[in-house]
């Protein structure tokens, strides 16, 4: 997949953030959607997250999963800089069990979206973004069908032994 034109950006503010992200990248290599991993920070690179976000819809990119911990402004000032759906992943940090995180993402003002998912929810967001791009294809909304029905399956063989 090395090799194909991403379409999802998967960004933290820090490469800190990476265990917390990975689980986003993982589920959009399970459903075969190419994507690219990316530190860009809000306070540190100011400059350069406005420039990633301005280019993303031109280069291809069609969600932004972004992910940060304490004062979490990277998804949203993202959102702001860009016309593509941006997943926010509130990241914890050693203090305030990632509240902090959540708080910073989810208020956003009215006009600029951030779909946020729970804290350290990366591998929701992967699936969020699979689904949006699913909304348009027929291919990988069965996949997220199949998917679904997977998890249905788990449960009820879970049910069935704990009823044995
Ligand atoms: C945030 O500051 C990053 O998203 C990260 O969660 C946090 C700490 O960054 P480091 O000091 O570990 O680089 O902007």
């Amino acid at each position: 997949m090395a090799d194909q034109q991403p379409r999802v950006g998967v960004i933290m503010g820090s490469d800190s953030d990476w265990p917390t992200m990975e689980p986003a990248t993982a589920a959009l290599a399970d459903f075969g959607v190419p994507y690219e991993v990316r530190v860009v920070s809000a306070h540190r690179t100011p400059h350069g997250m406005i420039e990633y976000a301005g280019a993303a819809a031109s280069r291809g990119l069609q969600v932004i999963i972004a992910g940060a911990g304490g004062a979490a402004h990277l998804p949203g000032m993202v959102a702001s800089a860009t016309p593509l759906p941006v997943i926010g992943v509130p990241v914890p940090l050693k203090h305030l069990d990632g509240m902090d995180s959540l708080m910073s993402i989810v208020q956003m003002p009215a006009g600029i979206p951030v779909a946020t998912v729970s804290i350290a929810g990366a591998k929701n967001a992967g699936l969020l973004a699979v689904r949006i791009l699913g909304a348009t294809e027929p291919a990988l909304r069965d996949k997220i069908t199949a998917y679904q029905a997977d998890l249905e399956r788990m449960v009820a063989e879970k049910d069935a032994n704990l009823r044995e």
